[in-house]
């Protein structure tokens, strides 16, 4: 895979925003400032932006509890996300909805979804309407380990199958569904192989590795925009802080927290593989490191500033008439 400087640019600076997005999160939540709860995508940032980096406007994706990672891939607007985890009336949702349900339609994004395993069939709804309009857009489900047995994943899988839809079911394998192990809970032992049951190619790869995530979401969107139908991506990863925020993790060992931070963050593993390739240099990432702090303050100080929602307003974008 032949990446241009510009790509690598974006992947490095797509991963570097989800992780001082959620950093600073980690750091803000603890002032009891932040109603509500969230939970942080550090450590798995080459899944979203390695899938991600694939899609444009015409394209879809769903995604779960976890998903500032995934907003801000799809080009969501970092202010407008952080003031709506804050709760304030210019976030992306009107601060009606919070961290697990920010959506922006107009990005593709069609929300972050409490409830575990619902991406899903929203995926099935915008995959069919791609390939009943000929647009050539595909829809991009992400779900956990603990995710992926919920039987409407299933049902979904089964669905994109009979109708070749252009849809593809990632799920990211973190190694635990809250404080439960994936490989306790997983029966059969993998999550990408029941896909075979559905007739749907699958594959599994690391999730730490920006470059083995972006190979394999290539195949997967070719085929999908090919109209060769749905395909399975699991990445295995680690998350490096607990389930939400506030999580003391007494399922974890200290060991363990500290080889994931050790051996399993993709951004180091990204920019050492850049550079001994030489493509990129030491003030091109700093460049990015600049910029990025920047837009993080930026985007938490307009969030304090910014208001609630006025109580008028309680009732509005609550219920929808079609
Ligand atoms: C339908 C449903 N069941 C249970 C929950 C409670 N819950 C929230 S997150 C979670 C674990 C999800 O684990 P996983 O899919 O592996 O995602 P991760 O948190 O590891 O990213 C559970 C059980 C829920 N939100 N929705
Ligand atoms: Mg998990």
């Amino acid at each position: 895979m032949q990446l241009s400087r510009d790509d690598l640019l974006d992947a490095y600076r797509v991963m570097k925003t989800m992780r001082e997005f959620d950093e600073r999160l980690h750091v803000e939540f603890a002032t009891g400032e932040i109603p509500g709860f969230v939970h942080l995508y550090c450590g798995e940032e080459a899944s979203g932006a390695g899938i991600c980096a694939h899609l444009d406007d015409r394209d879809h994706i769903a995604s779960n509890h976890r998903g500032h990672g995934h907003c801000i891939a799809k080009g969501c607007d970092v202010p407008g996300m952080m003031a709506e985890i804050y709760g304030k009336e210019t976030g992306l949702c009107g601060g009606k909805g919070g961290s697990m349900h920010i959506a922006d339609l107009e990005k593709g994004m069609m929300g972050a979804n409490g409830i575990v395993g619902a991406g899903t069939p929203l995926v099935c709804g915008a995959a069919l309407s791609a390939k009943t309009l000929g647009t050539g857009g595909v829809a991009v489900a992400f779900t956990g380990d603990g995710g992926s047995n919920q039987g409407a994943v299933y049902e979904s899988m089964n669905l994109a199958g009979v109708w070749t839809l252009p849809a593809i079911f990632v799920f990211e394998n973190n190694g635990y569904g809250e404080a439960s192990a994936s490989s306790w809970a997983t029966a059969g032992g993998s999550i990408a192989k029941r896909a075979e049951g559905f007739g749907i190619p699958f594959v599994t790869v690391d999730g730490a590795d920006y470059f083995a995530v972006r190979e394999a979401a290539g195949e997967a969107v070719a085929r999908a925009r090919a109209g060769e139908g749905p395909s399975v991506i699991e990445c295995e990863m680690r998350r490096f802080y607990g389930h939400f925020e506030g999580d003391p993790q007494t399922y974890r060992t200290e060991d363990e927290l500290a080889e994931v931070r050790e051996r399993r963050d993709p951004i180091p593993r990204f920019t050492a593989r850049v550079r001994e390739a030489g493509l990129l240099e030491e003030d091109d990432f700093a460049a990015v490191d600049a910029e990025v702090a920047e837009l993080i303050e930026r985007a938490v100080a307009e969030a304090k500033a910014a208001k609630v929602p006025a109580v008028e307003t309680l009732a509005d974008h609550v219920y929808t008439s079609y």
